[in-house]
């Protein structure tokens, strides 16, 4: 059987393809199963200090495979509370929740809960020709997979009710313009910049990232004292690293840093 979701760990960097390319990587139960899966390794193997999420095909993500919710072959209609539950939001809670850095590569379209969980990385480089695309309204469903909340806070209530509400496609350079992703990089170059970016992000100091990552994610819900007080724990706890001693030590030495992500 094919592997929906492919997997390969080098330099560190643990890169995840959705592979679904005929079905334009639409989730189905298996996909979000390797998926966690992928994530969850990502979270237990320390020889995993990044992760590379991307796309098989000429697409990203087109969300949910609507071809499993056809209405047309009877029989009652699903629970879909329980799918958000079950496979869309430990996806997202696994992704936000990894004390490593996730980049996304959005080779092609990511619509419906594709274009969500992109946004939920934590840097997102998409190709020129990709665009982002909140499918619901199309088919009378609502954002999920953290739409409503990423998109709320990343571009303001204006744009994000107007990409909800509409549906329209938002191009990889817009959205790089308008803040929501990192960059819109050349379509033939995408793989390589991205894949260069994982494995910088591999070699750097890990716990220092991870907990940069847990204090950006937390500043939305903090008061500036709370968020002051984050820092000095966290700062604590990056000066008692091995990684920190190894970076000032290499740049008295006037070296490269070799950091081992503890
Ligand atoms: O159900 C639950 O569990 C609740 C959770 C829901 C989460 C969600 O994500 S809901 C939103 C679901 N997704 C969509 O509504 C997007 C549907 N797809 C599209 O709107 C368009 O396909 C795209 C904008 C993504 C891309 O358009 P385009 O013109 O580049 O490609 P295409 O020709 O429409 O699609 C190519 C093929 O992929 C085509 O198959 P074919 O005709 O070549 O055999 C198409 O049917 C298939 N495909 C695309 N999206 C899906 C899909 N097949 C199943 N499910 C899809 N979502």
């Amino acid at each position: 059987m094919t592997e929906t979701v492919l997997t390969a760990l080098a330099d560190g960097v643990l890169t995840l393809t959705l592979n679904r390319p005929d079905k334009l990587n639409s989730f189905n139960k298996d996909m979000h199963l390797a998926l966690h899966a992928g994530l969850q390794r990502a979270h237990d193997d320390a020889a995993v200090r990044a992760v590379l999420l991307t796309g098989a095909g000429r697409g990203f993500c087109a969300g949910q495979d609507l071809g499993d919710r056809d209405p047309r072959n009877g029989g009652e209609a699903p629970d879909l509370g329980h799918t958000l539950e079950a496979y869309y939001n430990p996806s997202v809670r696994l992704i936000r929740s990894l004390a490593k850095p996730v980049v996304c590569a959005v080779n092609g379209v990511a619509a419906g809960a594709g274009a969500n969980i992109a946004i939920a990385c934590d840097i997102v480089l998409a190709a020129k020709s990709a665009k982002f695309v909140q499918a619901f309204a199309k088919i009378g469903l609502v954002p999920d997979a953290g739409g409503s909340w990423s998109l709320t806070r990343i571009l303001g209530e204006p744009r994000a009710k107007a990409l909800t509400l509409t549906a329209e496609p938002l191009g990889a350079e817009k959205a790089a313009e308008w803040g929501l992703i990192w960059k819109a990089v050349e379509d033939a170059a995408l793989m390589d910049e991205a894949t260069a970016l994982a494995k910088s992000l591999a070699a750097g100091p890990t716990l220092g990232l991870g907990l940069t990552k847990q204090m950006i994610q937390a500043s939305a819900g903090n008061s500036l004292e709370e968020q002051l007080d984050l820092e000095r724990d966290c700062q604590r706890r990056a000066g008692h690293s091995a990684d920190y001693a190894e970076g000032v030590a290499a740049f008295l030495e006037k070296r490269k840093p070799e950091f081992r992500g503890q």
